[in-house]
């Protein structure tokens, strides 16, 4: 397909609270959109970096001048035909999956408009409905997080999980698994623990959570392998899985038994595809993850959860529960069931509101194919 232009854009959008993480608070969301205009329709996608290179080595910043100088000459001059050649087009460039992410993703995006299919039937989705569950940030108090919990769980949504570190976790597990015995409950520490922790992790047995998600450091495998010989608690992978070979050697090294996909961390649509016929393969099941996405980087994780392998529920949720206004129409809602319905129209499904889109800019800029005489 012949591609005219590449535009790159950041937003501000306040999230309607902080998120707090092991790694930090985050309040404001600079979200980086990237457009892909070719003949007439346009492809969206969205850089699922943070603010700061505090989940993994990129951030909004470094993914800007990566997709500028890099990754858009790239596209612009090979005018690929398919989102799936993007990995053989960047071949070169190591590292930087979430600006890799963005472009691949938007290209998928303007393909399925193309063709007239939905982006879940292009990526070969099955599921017609995708379970939720909800990721909890850290909160002041052990009160004001359990009338969320039971906010969410009034809402449908059918696994909750908790970000925790080391003080915000067995006392919180306790309370938690005291006032709702039943609920499907798991844990994401996004590495905030040590190998002087495993004792104190064990103790997590007692909670009966669905799993522990990423206990340890963000690029390891061998030492979540000796922990999870240790537990009786499943250990999830995030951010220690790049790709399929990474997805892989976990399994095999048994450094976890469950995994998280996230469209951005592994490189975009073509490798989650990769991961996730690799863990179904191997009979190990996997959830999408979240990165606070605006809408279009939501529409994204719904046509990516509706693939046969993600049987677990992922912290895909409603948009208004990090926005008050999303910049897709309609906005993400979920079933009182707590599913979301995989759209079925052309596309990604959400139209795109480029009137507040506009408005929400701070900066753009358009890199366009060289014109040669
Ligand atoms: O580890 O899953 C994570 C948010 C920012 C960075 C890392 C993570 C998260 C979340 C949020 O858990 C999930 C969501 O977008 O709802
Ligand atoms: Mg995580």
């Amino acid at each position: 397909m012949k591609i005219d232009a590449i535009r790159l854009r950041e937003l501000h959008m306040p999230l309607v609270k902080p998120f707090e993480t092991s790694f930090g608070v985050t309040t404001n969301r600079r979200v980086l959109l990237v457009e892909v205009q070719s003949e007439g329709l346009t492809g969206w996608a969205e850089c699922t970096a943070g603010e700061h290179p505090h989940f993994c080595e990129e951030s909004i910043a470094t993914a800007w001048q990566v997709l500028e100088h890099e990754l858009a000459p790239l596209v612009l001059e090979t005018n690929p035909e398919h989102g799936g050649d993007c990995p053989r087009i960047f071949w070169q460039i190591r590292g930087n999956r979430m600006a890799k992410a963005a472009l691949e993703n938007a290209i998928w995006d303007l393909q399925a408009q193309r063709e007239g299919v939905s982006l879940s039937d292009l990526l070969g989705g099955t599921r017609e409905r995708i379970p939720c569950g909800v990721s909890l940030g850290i909160q002041k108090t052990i009160p004001e997080l359990m009338s969320i919990i039971e906010r969410e769980l009034a809402a449908g949504y059918q696994r909750i999980k908790l970000k925790c570190k080391p003080g915000w976790d067995i006392e919180v597990f306790e309370k938690v698994r005291t006032r709702w015995p039943d609920i499907t409950l798991s844990c994401d520490a996004n590495s905030a623990y040590r190998m002087r922790d495993f004792d104190h992790l064990a103790n997590f047995d007692a909670f009966d959570l669905l799993m522990i998600e990423q206990p340890l450091w963000y690029d390891d495998f061998y030492f979540h392998a000796m922990l999870q010989k240790r537990l009786n608690t499943a250990i999830c992978l995030d951010e220690s899985i790049r790709n399929r070979r990474d997805a892989l050697a976990a399994i095999e090294n048994e450094s976890c038994r469950i995994i998280n996909i996230k469209l951005g961390r592994v490189g975009g649509f073509s490798e989650a595809i990769r991961v996730h016929n690799v863990t179904q393969e191997r009979g190990v099941p996997v959830w999408c993850g979240g990165m606070l996405e605006s809408g279009i980087g939501r529409a994204h994780n719904i046509a990516l959860s509706s693939l046969e392998n993600f049987s677990l529920p992922g912290d895909v949720s409603a948009s208004k529960r990090y926005w008050a206004e999303d910049i897709i129409e309609p906005e993400v809602t979920v079933e009182p069931t707590g599913e979301i319905v995989v759209p079925k129209t052309a596309g990604r499904g959400f139209e795109v509101r480029t009137k507040l889109i506009e408005k929400l800019t701070v900066r753009k800029t358009t890199v366009k194919a060289v014109v040669s005489s």
